[in-house]
């Protein structure tokens, strides 16, 4: 009797210690001390919810997260939005059922977050941002921030405004093309060139509306301004796809961007500075898409339960026609 009673004994520890198992496997492994993540051979796996591919910043950033992931042997499972924050909400519940070790992503527009990010925080899932900022008021919903000031970068362009144009009188009628409405570099970066501006009233913003990023969308936005402003002196687009489909409205109308009409824009795209080298753009201040490493060593330290910066930004710089030739060659997006 006692014998059947330690088969028993010993048959009920393996099946609790293979279910145990199982379950450990399945959800995250836990490190020594059970703060670390990762499967079985410490291998992370890492879920990016992407907010779209509506530009050629977003494709090079898109690229930057790809190839460091594989570089750091880190699995990635990507998800492109389109654009749709409904989608990033989705793309991030699913990576919370897959229980991946991390989540990142570039959330589309600032607010709308705290319901999900409160999701995968109850899951234990760490969250790192990139490239834009949510609205929050519980900072605990996310481990870092990696990406630009953008409210730096609208001051660029306003100073860089305001230098041009320090010897004239005025008036100086410029139209803003926005980006996406509700997204933090949209908003963010309309506030730094407003406030830079705001100091003399020779400058006046005639129009501002979103072109959503996108070069077809700042093309037709660009094509109204055109048709309801005869006086137009500057453009100020919030990236350079947006400038580049307006450059296209602007000559179809007969005038010379970059003369006629001077352009600021931001992101440095390749394409930018080609257009910068035909005169067409007048200054691109530079957005970094390229954070795919700095991404990835975040992801490590926080997968392995390190505390990490709540915020990390990235260098750019600002450039003008007259050294667009010389930079061009080396632009890595
Ligand atoms: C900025 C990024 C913006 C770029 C656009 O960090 O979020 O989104 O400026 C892109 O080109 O669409």
């Amino acid at each position: 009797m006692a014998r059947r009673a330690a088969v028993l004994a010993v048959s009920v520890a393996l099946l609790a210690s293979s279910v145990l198992t199982a379950c450990s496997t399945q959800a995250p492994a836990s490190g020594t001390d059970g703060s670390g993540r990762g499967d079985s051979d410490g291998k992370i796996t890492l879920g990016f919810a992407q907010v779209g591919a509506e530009s050629g910043w977003r494709t090079a950033n898109t690229k930057s997260v790809q190839e460091s992931a594989e570089k750091a042997g880190i699995t990635l499972k990507f998800s492109d939005a389109q654009q749709k924050q409904e989608n990033q909400i989705k793309a991030i519940r699913t990576f919370i059922q897959q229980k991946v070790d991390v989540i990142a992503f570039s959330p589309v527009v600032e607010s709308g977050w705290d319901t999900v990010l409160r999701e995968a925080k109850d899951a234990g899932i760490p969250v790192v941002l990139t490239d834009r900022a949510v609205d929050t008021k519980d900072p605990s919903l996310y481990k870092s921030f990696l990406g630009s000031d953008f409210v730096k970068e609208g001051r660029s362009a306003g100073e860089w405004l305001t230098a041009e144009y320090a010897k004239e009188n005025g008036p100086v009628n410029i139209v803003e093309l926005q980006g996406t409405t509700g997204s933090a570099p949209a908003n963010d970066r309309k506030a730094g060139f407003a406030e830079v501006i705001k100091g003399d009233d020779k400058f006046k913003i005639v129009a501002s509306q979103s072109g959503d990023f996108t070069r077809a969308k700042g093309k037709e936005v660009m094509q109204a301004f055109l048709k309801s402003h005869k006086d137009i002196d500057v453009l100020y687009a919030h990236n350079d796809d947006m400038a580049l489909g307006a450059i296209q409205a602007i000559e179809a109308a007969g005038k010379k961007p970059g003369e006629d009409i001077k352009v600021i824009s931001i992101d440095g795209i390749k394409d930018a500075f080609v257009a910068m080298n035909q005169g067409k753009i007048n200054v691109v201040v530079e957005c970094n898409p390229l954070l795919g490493d700095q991404l990835m060593d975040l992801v490590k330290k926080v997968a392995a339960g390190e505390n990490v910066p709540t915020r990390v930004e990235v260098e750019e710089g600002v450039f003008t026609q007259d050294q667009a030739a010389e930079a061009l060659p080396s632009r890595k997006y």
